[in-house]
């Protein structure tokens, strides 16, 4: 089912989420309900602290046409990471309509544990790399704004504390 995607500012954005110790239907729904969810808003990844679940599982699916690749990561661990950086200008669905260029390295290469509970490891490039490793930052409680200048921060933090307001009164 599609769950209610969070919005900053969100105390259980912030914190840093538990790993997943073992598999349980539980956890194998959760990832089923926040793919229909990244689908449905749409994204390209979303983060279980998104959804208001702070255990350390995040799924991506960064085709843009072509059939769809759904990807679960459980406990994903960054094992190497490039020298160089790439730019991105980054989203993120619990901080509706703002954007900032945001510097990562261009490739990193994770670890994680897939639904069937076997490890996995693989380099991401691209808009691929960009994603997980903004995925991985919501599991540590960081958001993409974190990057940015306190001046921008705060100023994206205020239009999300009045968006909620105004989303308060229209229910
Ligand atoms: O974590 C999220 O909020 C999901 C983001 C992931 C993302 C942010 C920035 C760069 C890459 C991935 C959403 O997918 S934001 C929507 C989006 C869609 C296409 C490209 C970039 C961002
Ligand atoms: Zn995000």
């Amino acid at each position: 089912m599609i769950r209610p995607i969070l919005i900053h500012p969100d105390p259980r954005l912030k914190k840093a989420c538990d790993p997943v110790t073992d598999i349980t239907e539980e956890v194998k729904r959760l990832a089923e309900d926040m793919l229909e969810t990244m689908y449905a808003a749409p994204g390209i990844g979303l983060a279980a602290p998104q959804v208001g679940v702070t255990r350390r599982v995040l799924v991506m699916d960064c085709i843009k046409d072509g059939p769809p690749e759904p990807m679960v990561l459980i406990n994903p661990q960054t094992v190497w990471a490039s020298e160089d950086v790439s730019t991105y200008e980054e989203g993120c669905l619990s901080i509706p309509d703002q954007y900032a260029e945001v510097k990562r390295p261009s490739a990193v290469t994770v670890r994680w544990t897939g639904l069937d509970g076997a490890e996995e490891e693989r380099t991401f490039g691209g808009l691929w790399a960009t994603c997980v490793q903004h995925e991985m930052d919501h599991l540590d409680g960081k958001l993409f704004i974190d990057y940015l200048g306190p001046l921008k921060r705060q100023m994206i933090t205020r239009k999300m504390e009045k968006l909620k307001r105004e989303r308060a009164r229209a229910i």
